[in-house]
């Protein structure tokens, strides 16, 4: 349909951006005209109608929420290594002794267990019964919550039954109950004065403080943004894991060229985030998985919130914009085998390359809030069990189906490993 089109989702009117000169025009240049969220039956639901920062509009509010998220990250996590669930990942995985097994269950409950200590301070044994019900109501969320889905389109039609949202509602139940208990657990071990430990902390120390307009964080906020912070650090880190996994599966001489990288740089010594600058292969194979199958292919819906223009056609305020980050991550113009999956982020030297088209996790005003921290994961989980494993496909098995299920993010099929 050409690099720019526009219709009408239902009553809605709806651009979407497909080519990468004109997503940087609406995520970069007029960032700030475009940084709008729409509301929606099913996230205003997921976040008592956008008391969170991924699905709430532009507002003082807002950006004041954003800016704590922010902040806690770089304190309690990016910087300090505490990825302390690798070497249980790692012993999960290779406990399996060779035999064929999914290995999704092992990748989210390390994921889990980081994003856990960020957010409330605490983590799970491997197996842990509430870790379960958290990745069943994570996963129940991620397959309701489909971007488009009718009642997101026409919203009367939440009057009906619906099982789709039933289940929704079901699962969010669940959630919050969870959730409602480690507030409180919370607020009674703390509110005492001295520095945050997590980012609930870091949450109930703002509620002190109101924003610009005199607004002021409620328990609501602190519940549904620390339940954002928990679920998107969950789904979306294992996800692109997984993906990674599966097309080593399908390339194992990109599997090997990353283990050679590993063994002359690093050796037997545990992998460290200072490594990074020394594994520019394996940054490549990340950024490539990252590529092929963004776990968020149209990002969020952005909303005009002025009248504004892409490419000079006049956009008029209330316009939902969807970036097409599927379509600018497979265009033939500016990708040489678009559909083959190669570590390309490094130039003839070996030294890394990042295309100007390569957004993975948006730009702008509402880029994702936890790059750093997903990098960071994905760096040290992935080095460190290629370090002390290779991926096999079990003995007679086809390798995965690379389609994909989308959800409200686009996960691999179940495969196994051996
Ligand atoms: C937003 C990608 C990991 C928290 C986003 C967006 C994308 C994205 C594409 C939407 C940008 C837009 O609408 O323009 C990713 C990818 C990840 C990742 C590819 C990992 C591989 C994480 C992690 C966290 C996180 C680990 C937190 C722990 C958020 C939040 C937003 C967001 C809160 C909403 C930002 C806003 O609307 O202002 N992410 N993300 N993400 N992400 Fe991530
Ligand atoms: C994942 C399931 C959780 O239960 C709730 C949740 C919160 C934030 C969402 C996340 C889900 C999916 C991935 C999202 C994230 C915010 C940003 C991230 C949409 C639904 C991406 C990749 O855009």
């Amino acid at each position: 349909y050409g690099p720019l089109f526009e219709l009408y989702l239902g009553p809605h009117r709806t651009v979407v951006v497909n080519d990468h000169d004109h997503a940087r025009e609406v995520l970069l240049q007029r960032g700030r005209d475009f940084a709008g969220r729409p509301s929606m039956v099913t996230t205003d639901l997921l976040t008592r109608g956008g008391k969170d920062i991924a699905f709430s509009d532009y507002s003082p509010l807002w950006k004041l929420h954003r800016r704590l998220v922010h902040s806690s990250f770089a304190l309690f996590g990016e910087g300090s290594s505490r990825l302390q669930d690798i070497d249980g990942l790692c012993a999960e995985l290779l406990s399996s002794n060779g035999r064929g097994f999914d290995p999704s269950l092992a990748v989210t409950t390390a994921v889990t267990n980081v994003v856990c200590t960020l957010v409330f301070g605490t983590t799970y044994k491997h197996g842990d019964g509430e870790l379960q019900e958290v990745m069943r109501y994570n996963d129940g969320i991620v397959q309701t919550i489909t971007r488009g889905g009718l009642v997101d389109i026409f919203s009367w039609m939440k009057v009906f039954p619906n099982e789709s949202l039933s289940k929704l509602r079901a699962c969010i139940r669940v959630r919050d109950c969870l959730l409602t208990q480690k507030l409180h657990e919370h607020k009674q071990a703390t509110l005492s004065e001295g520095d945050p430990r997590d980012l609930l902390d870091a949450l109930l120390k703002g509620q002190g403080s109101p924003g610009p307009d005199g607004t002021v964080i409620t328990d609501d906020h602190v519940l549904m943004t620390a339940a954002e912070a928990f679920g998107a650090g969950v789904e979306t880190t294992s996800t692109t894991l997984l993906w990674v996994l599966a097309y080593l599966l399908h390339h194992p001489e990109v599997q090997e060229k990353a283990q050679r990288e590993l063994d002359e740089e690093v050796g037997e010594r545990a992998v460290r985030a200072a490594d990074r600058g020394r594994l520019p292969y394996l940054d490549s194979i990340i950024n490539e998985g990252m590529r092929i199958r963004p776990v968020s292919p149209v990002l969020i819906p952005h909303i005009a919130m002025s009248d504004s223009s892409i490419g000079g056609h006049a956009i008029c305020r209330g316009t939902r914009v969807l970036v097409n980050m599927w379509a600018i991550h497979h265009d033939p113009d500016h990708w040489d085998q678009p559909d083959l999956f190669k570590p390309r982020f490094l130039d003839d030297q070996g030294q890394r390359v990042t295309p100007s088209c390569f957004l993975p996790f948006g730009a702008g005003p509402r880029i994702c809030v936890g790059e750093s921290l997903a990098r960071m994961e994905l760096f040290l989980f992935l080095s460190s069990m290629l370090q002390r494993m290779s991926f096999m496909l079990p003995g007679g098995a086809t390798p995965p189906n690379l389609q994909g299920r989308l959800g409200v993010v686009l996960q691999p099929l179940p495969y196994k490993v051996a």
